[in-house]
């Protein structure tokens, strides 16, 4: 694993007990989630711009669940707006440590980013014009959503915006299954073999809960988010931007 490549799965015992985002999962993080996420780069560099179009002067910008704050830099080398700061939060230690040991070798410009180790469904917000869960509400318990949208919502200033990116089900169970296959042929094509696609799926179940799109636009839409456009699909994920 030196080389930062992501072979946590292969034998089989990393499949027992549920996936935890560790020290060992923070050294392979960009080459796990690049080889695992069709089109992660791509939602990445997308939500840089679209911060830049909604970013306000003097507000905050969060990056909520950022890992290794592959976003967090997407945005601050994007964001030049006066007195915007930038806060990238996850709870795990590890992700935050690796996160602020790289900050300045990924900047284009230096410029400061507060690296945050906190719950996000247990912090308060304040005032902010962009908010990103990058695959993040993803692994966070069902009944925490709502909550969770409807104190960014609070928090966000008029036009401000939330950026979601979600794995997703199908409505359809036979397009899930289409889906599914299609999803795994991805990671095969990456280079993962059949019992690292299994140990992870199995490791990776409880912890991972993904919900349908007409789930999650219901939910935004309950919150209090106005306009609630899908500005990325490919395969099994999707994104969207949500406008207060
Ligand atoms: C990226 N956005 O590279 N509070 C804070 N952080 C949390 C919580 C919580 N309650 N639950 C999970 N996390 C990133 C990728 S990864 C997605 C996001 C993935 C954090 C967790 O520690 C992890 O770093 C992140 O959410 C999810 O664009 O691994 O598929």
């Amino acid at each position: 694993m030196p080389n930062g490549e992501d072979n946590l799965f292969e034998t089989p015992f990393m499949g027992v007990g549920d996936f935890r985002f560790d020290e060992q999962v923070s050294e392979v993080f960009p080459d796990m989630i690049r080889r695992s996420v069709p089109g992660y780069g791509h939602v990445i560099a997308l939500s840089g711009l679209i911060a830049k179009r909604y970013a306000k002067p003097n507000t905050i910008i969060y990056d909520l669940g950022c890992s290794l704050g592959a976003t967090t830099i997407a945005i601050a080398n994007e964001v030049t707006k006066p007195g915007c700061r930038i806060v990238a939060v996850d709870n795990s230690e590890a992700m935050l440590t690796r996160a602020r040991a790289t900050t300045n070798d990924r900047l284009v410009n230096p410029r400061a980013i507060e690296w945050l180790r906190e719950d996000i469904t247990d912090m308060s917000f304040e005032a902010c014009s962009v908010v990103v869960l990058n695959f993040t509400l993803q692994f966070i318990g069902i009944e925490k959503r709502e909550d969770l949208l409807i104190n960014i919502k609070n928090s966000l200033v008029p036009g401000g915006l939330l950026i979601l990116a979600e794995k997703v089900l199908h409505d359809d169970t036979k397009s899930q299954q289409s889906l599914t296959n299609l999803h795994h042929d991805f990671k095969r094509a990456n280079g993962y073999s059949e019992l690292e696609i299994a140990a992870k799926r199995q490791a990776i179940e409880n912890v991972l809960v993904p919900e349908t799109p007409s789930a999650h636009v219901a939910r935004l839409t309950r919150a209090g988010f106005s306009e609630i456009t899908e500005f990325f699909h490919c395969i099994n994920f999707k994104a969207w931007l949500a406008v207060k």
